[in-house]
Protein backbone atom coordinates (compact mmCIF):
# COMPACT_ATOMS: atom_id res chain seq x y z
CA UNK A 1 0.00 0.00 0.00
CA UNK A 2 2.62 2.61 0.80
CA UNK A 3 4.46 2.78 -2.40
CA UNK A 4 0.74 3.93 -4.13
CA UNK A 5 0.24 6.34 -1.45
CA UNK A 6 2.61 9.41 -2.76
CA UNK A 7 5.04 10.84 0.08
CA UNK A 8 5.59 13.50 -2.17
CA UNK A 9 6.97 16.26 0.40
CA UNK A 10 8.86 14.06 2.29
CA UNK A 11 12.44 13.22 1.39
CA UNK A 12 12.81 9.86 2.68
CA UNK A 13 15.60 7.42 2.24
CA UNK A 14 15.15 4.63 2.60
CA UNK A 15 17.85 1.88 2.38
CA UNK A 16 17.76 -1.15 0.42
CA UNK A 17 18.13 -3.63 2.69
CA UNK A 18 15.01 -2.46 4.55
CA UNK A 19 13.22 -1.68 1.42
CA UNK A 20 13.17 -5.65 0.08
CA UNK A 21 12.59 -6.53 3.86
CA UNK A 22 9.26 -4.49 4.19
CA UNK A 23 8.55 -5.41 0.68
CA UNK A 24 8.90 -9.11 1.87
CA UNK A 25 6.99 -8.68 5.37
CA UNK A 26 9.90 -9.21 7.16
CA UNK A 27 10.46 -7.84 10.58
CA UNK A 28 12.62 -4.46 10.99
CA UNK A 29 13.75 -2.42 13.87
CA UNK A 30 14.38 0.97 14.13
CA UNK A 31 17.21 3.02 16.08
CA UNK A 32 17.74 6.63 16.81
CA UNK A 33 20.99 8.25 16.22
CA UNK A 34 20.77 10.71 19.21
CA UNK A 35 22.92 8.27 21.03
CA UNK A 36 25.80 7.70 19.06
CA UNK A 37 26.17 11.78 18.59
CA UNK A 38 25.49 12.55 22.19
CA UNK A 39 25.21 9.14 24.40
CA UNK A 40 28.09 7.69 24.27
CA UNK A 41 32.10 8.96 23.54
CA UNK A 42 34.18 7.62 19.87
CA UNK A 43 34.84 4.83 19.55
CA UNK A 44 32.61 3.40 21.47
CA UNK A 45 29.51 5.22 20.12
CA UNK A 46 29.99 4.00 16.91
CA UNK A 47 31.15 -0.15 18.27
CA UNK A 48 27.86 0.15 19.85
CA UNK A 49 25.50 1.38 17.02
CA UNK A 50 27.36 -1.91 15.54
CA UNK A 51 26.56 -4.32 18.19
CA UNK A 52 23.11 -2.85 18.57
CA UNK A 53 22.35 -3.24 14.94
CA UNK A 54 24.12 -7.09 15.54
CA UNK A 55 21.58 -7.68 18.23
CA UNK A 56 18.89 -6.84 16.23
CA UNK A 57 19.45 -9.27 13.73
CA UNK A 58 19.99 -11.99 16.13
CA UNK A 59 16.52 -11.40 17.31
CA UNK A 60 15.37 -12.23 13.40
CA UNK A 61 15.26 -8.58 12.20
CA UNK A 62 16.93 -5.89 9.93
CA UNK A 63 18.21 -2.90 11.65
CA UNK A 64 16.86 0.68 10.29
CA UNK A 65 19.16 3.08 12.71
CA UNK A 66 17.80 6.58 11.27
CA UNK A 67 19.21 9.87 11.04
CA UNK A 68 18.55 12.96 9.11
CA UNK A 69 21.63 14.04 6.41
CA UNK A 70 21.59 16.84 3.10
CA UNK A 71 17.72 17.20 4.28
CA UNK A 72 16.99 13.97 3.82
CA UNK A 73 15.43 11.61 6.21
CA UNK A 74 17.68 8.32 6.21
CA UNK A 75 16.13 4.89 7.28
CA UNK A 76 19.11 2.32 7.82
CA UNK A 77 22.26 3.93 7.58
CA UNK A 78 25.29 2.09 6.34
CA UNK A 79 28.49 1.73 8.08
CA UNK A 80 30.07 4.41 6.63
CA UNK A 81 26.70 6.79 7.77
CA UNK A 82 27.59 5.68 11.32
CA UNK A 83 31.12 6.45 11.26
CA UNK A 84 30.67 9.89 10.31
CA UNK A 85 28.05 10.79 12.88
CA UNK A 86 30.04 9.23 15.35
CA UNK A 87 33.13 11.27 14.69
CA UNK A 88 31.92 14.46 13.27
CA UNK A 89 31.58 17.35 16.45
CA UNK A 90 28.50 19.13 16.69
CA UNK A 91 25.68 17.29 15.18
CA UNK A 92 22.44 18.87 16.87
CA UNK A 93 20.18 16.72 18.65
CA UNK A 94 16.98 16.34 16.73
CA UNK A 95 13.70 16.24 17.82
CA UNK A 96 10.21 15.86 16.26
CA UNK A 97 9.37 19.56 16.34
CA UNK A 98 13.26 20.46 14.89
CA UNK A 99 12.40 18.10 11.80
CA UNK A 100 10.84 20.26 9.22
CA UNK A 101 13.16 22.97 9.95
CA UNK A 102 16.29 20.57 9.60
CA UNK A 103 14.90 19.43 6.53
CA UNK A 104 14.02 22.58 5.09
CA UNK A 105 17.81 23.67 5.74
CA UNK A 106 18.86 20.43 4.07
CA UNK A 107 20.88 19.87 7.18
CA UNK A 108 22.35 16.91 9.17
CA UNK A 109 20.76 15.85 12.10
CA UNK A 110 20.98 13.17 15.23
CA UNK A 111 17.50 11.52 15.58
CA UNK A 112 16.09 11.17 19.40
CA UNK A 113 13.31 8.75 19.85
CA UNK A 114 10.86 10.99 19.11
CA UNK A 115 11.86 11.83 15.78
CA UNK A 116 12.92 8.30 14.79
CA UNK A 117 9.24 7.14 15.33
CA UNK A 118 7.99 10.20 12.58
CA UNK A 119 10.44 8.91 10.03
CA UNK A 120 10.15 5.15 11.28
CA UNK A 121 5.99 5.16 10.87
CA UNK A 122 6.79 7.18 7.28
CA UNK A 123 8.65 4.72 6.30
CA UNK A 124 6.34 1.40 7.50
CA UNK A 125 8.44 0.48 10.28
CA UNK A 126 6.42 -0.99 13.74
CA UNK A 127 9.18 -1.68 16.32
CA UNK A 128 11.40 1.00 17.49
CA UNK A 129 14.52 0.21 20.30
CA UNK A 130 15.84 2.63 22.80
CA UNK A 131 17.60 2.06 26.01
CA UNK A 132 16.22 4.81 27.59
CA UNK A 133 13.09 7.10 26.69
CA UNK A 134 12.76 10.52 27.55
CA UNK A 135 10.05 11.76 29.86
CA UNK A 136 8.74 14.02 32.46
CA UNK A 137 11.30 15.50 34.13
CA UNK A 138 12.03 16.06 38.28
CA UNK A 139 10.93 19.67 38.84
CA UNK A 140 8.32 19.21 35.89
CA UNK A 141 5.43 20.53 38.17
CA UNK A 142 7.64 23.89 37.54
CA UNK A 143 9.83 24.17 34.89
CA UNK A 144 7.44 21.80 32.66
CA UNK A 145 10.21 20.04 30.76
CA UNK A 146 8.35 17.08 29.14
CA UNK A 147 10.20 15.36 26.85
CA UNK A 148 8.43 14.98 23.18
CA UNK A 149 9.10 11.14 23.54
CA UNK A 150 6.12 10.84 25.02
CA UNK A 151 3.94 12.91 23.00
CA UNK A 152 5.24 11.02 20.10
CA UNK A 153 4.17 7.84 21.24
CA UNK A 154 0.89 9.02 21.37
CA UNK A 155 1.26 9.84 17.79
CA UNK A 156 3.22 7.32 15.40
CA UNK A 157 1.62 3.87 15.70
CA UNK A 158 5.51 2.68 16.42
CA UNK A 159 5.94 -0.13 19.20
CA UNK A 160 8.82 0.68 21.56
CA UNK A 161 11.15 -1.34 23.33
CA UNK A 162 13.34 0.01 25.80
CA UNK A 163 14.74 -0.46 29.40
CA UNK A 164 12.45 2.36 31.06
CA UNK A 165 14.09 5.47 32.16
CA UNK A 166 16.82 7.23 34.02
CA UNK A 167 15.78 8.30 37.26
CA UNK A 168 17.09 11.40 36.24
CA UNK A 169 13.57 11.73 35.08
CA UNK A 170 10.71 11.60 37.48
CA UNK A 171 9.71 8.09 36.55
CA UNK A 172 6.56 8.13 38.21
CA UNK A 173 4.72 11.10 36.57
CA UNK A 174 6.21 9.52 33.26
CA UNK A 175 3.87 6.47 34.29
CA UNK A 176 1.33 8.92 34.96
CA UNK A 177 1.37 10.83 31.68
CA UNK A 178 1.42 7.76 29.89
CA UNK A 179 -1.56 6.37 31.40
CA UNK A 180 -3.55 9.44 30.96
CA UNK A 181 -2.62 9.45 27.21
CA UNK A 182 -3.46 5.67 26.51
CA UNK A 183 0.27 4.33 25.91
CA UNK A 184 0.27 1.09 27.21
CA UNK A 185 3.19 -0.27 29.33
CA UNK A 186 3.97 -3.87 28.90
CA UNK A 187 7.20 -4.73 31.32
CA UNK A 188 8.35 -8.40 29.29
CA UNK A 189 8.97 -10.87 32.35
CA UNK A 190 8.76 -8.29 35.01
CA UNK A 191 6.59 -7.32 37.29
CA UNK A 192 8.24 -3.67 37.65
CA UNK A 193 8.71 -0.96 35.31
CA UNK A 194 12.96 -0.53 35.11
CA UNK A 195 14.40 2.30 35.60
CA UNK A 196 17.41 1.95 32.84
CA UNK A 197 20.83 1.24 35.19
CA UNK A 198 18.58 -0.15 37.77
CA UNK A 199 16.30 -3.72 37.11
CA UNK A 200 13.22 -1.98 39.40
CA UNK A 201 12.29 1.86 39.36
CA UNK A 202 10.66 0.46 42.26
CA UNK A 203 7.06 1.01 40.96
CA UNK A 204 4.95 -1.74 39.42
CA UNK A 205 4.60 -2.13 35.79
CA UNK A 206 0.94 -1.68 34.63
CA UNK A 207 1.37 -5.07 32.85
CA UNK A 208 3.38 -8.27 32.56
CA UNK A 209 3.94 -10.44 29.55
CA UNK A 210 5.81 -13.33 29.37
CA UNK A 211 6.04 -14.49 25.64
CA UNK A 212 6.44 -12.50 22.27
CA UNK A 213 3.65 -13.75 20.47
CA UNK A 214 0.96 -12.36 23.41
CA UNK A 215 2.72 -8.92 23.37
CA UNK A 216 1.96 -9.56 18.98
CA UNK A 217 -1.09 -9.66 19.54
CA UNK A 218 -1.41 -6.84 22.36
CA UNK A 219 0.08 -4.53 19.67
CA UNK A 220 -2.02 -5.68 16.84
CA UNK A 221 -5.19 -5.17 19.06
CA UNK A 222 -3.83 -1.75 20.26
CA UNK A 223 -3.78 -0.92 16.34
CA UNK A 224 -7.23 -3.01 15.87
CA UNK A 225 -9.23 -1.01 18.67
CA UNK A 226 -7.83 2.00 16.82
CA UNK A 227 -5.17 2.91 19.12
CA UNK A 228 -3.40 6.66 17.12
CA UNK A 229 -0.05 5.76 18.58
CA UNK A 230 2.27 3.52 20.17
CA UNK A 231 3.06 1.07 22.81
CA UNK A 232 6.25 0.74 25.62
CA UNK A 233 7.31 -2.54 26.26
CA UNK A 234 10.20 -2.72 28.83
CA UNK A 235 13.08 -5.13 29.43
CA UNK A 236 15.10 -4.54 32.40
CA UNK A 237 19.10 -4.45 32.58
CA UNK A 238 20.44 -7.98 32.94
CA UNK A 239 20.86 -8.03 36.47
CA UNK A 240 24.34 -8.59 36.90
CA UNK A 241 25.11 -5.20 35.18
CA UNK A 242 23.35 -3.13 37.35
CA UNK A 243 23.72 -0.30 39.12
CA UNK A 244 22.44 -0.20 42.28
CA UNK A 245 19.36 2.26 42.38
CA UNK A 246 20.39 4.56 45.46
CA UNK A 247 23.70 5.42 43.86
CA UNK A 248 22.38 6.58 41.03
CA UNK A 249 19.99 8.40 42.81
CA UNK A 250 22.53 10.06 45.44
CA UNK A 251 24.01 11.31 41.71
CA UNK A 252 21.15 12.52 40.64
CA UNK A 253 20.17 14.63 43.31
CA UNK A 254 23.66 16.13 43.26
CA UNK A 255 23.57 16.71 38.99
CA UNK A 256 20.21 18.32 39.37
CA UNK A 257 21.50 20.38 41.75
CA UNK A 258 24.52 21.38 39.51
CA UNK A 259 22.23 22.06 36.70
CA UNK A 260 20.33 24.46 38.54
CA UNK A 261 23.63 26.71 39.78
CA UNK A 262 25.38 26.55 35.78
CA UNK A 263 21.80 27.42 34.24
CA UNK A 264 21.47 24.07 32.26
CA UNK A 265 18.25 23.31 31.04
CA UNK A 266 15.98 22.70 28.09
CA UNK A 267 17.11 20.35 25.88
CA UNK A 268 20.86 20.18 27.13
CA UNK A 269 19.59 19.03 30.74
CA UNK A 270 19.21 15.16 29.14
CA UNK A 271 22.82 15.51 28.21
CA UNK A 272 23.90 17.20 31.29
CA UNK A 273 22.46 14.70 33.44
CA UNK A 274 23.73 11.79 31.99
CA UNK A 275 26.80 13.06 31.55
CA UNK A 276 27.20 13.62 35.25
CA UNK A 277 25.96 9.99 36.02
CA UNK A 278 28.73 8.52 33.72
CA UNK A 279 31.21 10.38 35.38
CA UNK A 280 30.45 9.11 38.71
CA UNK A 281 30.08 6.20 38.41
CA UNK A 282 33.05 6.05 36.01
CA UNK A 283 33.38 2.54 33.61
CA UNK A 284 30.63 1.01 35.37
CA UNK A 285 27.58 3.20 33.69
CA UNK A 286 29.32 2.92 30.13
CA UNK A 287 29.02 -1.00 30.13
CA UNK A 288 25.18 -0.49 32.06
CA UNK A 289 24.82 1.55 28.68
CA UNK A 290 25.88 -1.05 26.03
CA UNK A 291 24.05 -3.84 28.37
CA UNK A 292 21.08 -1.86 28.05
CA UNK A 293 21.31 -0.80 24.53
CA UNK A 294 22.00 -4.52 23.25
CA UNK A 295 19.76 -6.22 25.43
CA UNK A 296 16.60 -4.07 24.21
CA UNK A 297 17.34 -4.25 20.59
CA UNK A 298 17.55 -8.09 20.82
CA UNK A 299 13.88 -8.42 22.72
CA UNK A 300 12.56 -5.38 19.73
CA UNK A 301 14.19 -7.98 16.84
CA UNK A 302 12.59 -11.33 18.45
CA UNK A 303 9.18 -9.11 19.07
CA UNK A 304 9.20 -7.55 15.33
CA UNK A 305 9.70 -11.18 14.24
CA UNK A 306 6.93 -12.51 16.57
CA UNK A 307 4.69 -9.83 15.20
CA UNK A 308 5.55 -10.40 11.26
CA UNK A 309 4.66 -13.99 11.79
CA UNK A 310 1.40 -13.41 13.53
CA UNK A 311 0.08 -10.77 10.64
CA UNK A 312 1.80 -13.69 7.92
CA UNK A 313 -0.50 -16.06 9.82
CA UNK A 314 -3.72 -13.59 10.09
CA UNK A 315 -3.44 -12.23 6.05
CA UNK A 316 -3.37 -15.58 3.69
CA UNK A 317 -1.64 -15.19 0.32
N1 LIG B 1 17.59 8.98 27.79
C1 LIG B 1 18.63 8.16 27.83
N2 LIG B 1 19.54 8.19 26.86
C2 LIG B 1 19.40 9.03 25.79
C3 LIG B 1 18.29 9.89 25.73
C4 LIG B 1 17.40 9.83 26.75
O1 LIG B 1 18.76 7.39 28.79
O2 LIG B 1 20.24 9.05 24.90
C5 LIG B 1 18.11 10.78 24.54
C6 LIG B 1 17.19 10.09 23.52
O3 LIG B 1 17.58 10.43 22.22
C7 LIG B 1 15.85 10.69 23.84
C8 LIG B 1 16.25 12.11 24.17
O4 LIG B 1 14.92 10.63 22.79
O5 LIG B 1 17.46 11.99 24.89
C9 LIG B 1 15.22 12.86 24.97
O6 LIG B 1 15.63 14.17 25.11
P1 LIG B 1 14.64 15.27 25.72
O7 LIG B 1 14.49 14.92 27.16
O8 LIG B 1 15.36 16.57 25.51
O9 LIG B 1 13.37 15.19 24.94
MN1 LIG C 1 13.04 18.58 27.54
Amino acid sequence: MSSLVPRSEVPLRVSEEVRTALEEGRAVVALESNVITHGLEYPHNVATAHQVEDAVREGGAVPATIGVEDGQLLVGMSAADIERFGTTPGIPKVSSRDLPIILAHGGRGATTVASSLVAAELAGLRFFASAGIGGVHRGAESSMDISSDLIQFTRSKVAVVCAGAKSILDLPLTLEFLETHCVPVISFRSDDFPAFYCVSSGLPSPHRMDDEATIARAIEQHWALGGPGGLLVTQPIRAEDAIDAREVDAVVTRAMLGAQKEGIRGNALTKYLMRAVDKATEGRSAKANMSVLIGTARLAGRLATAHARHRRERIPH
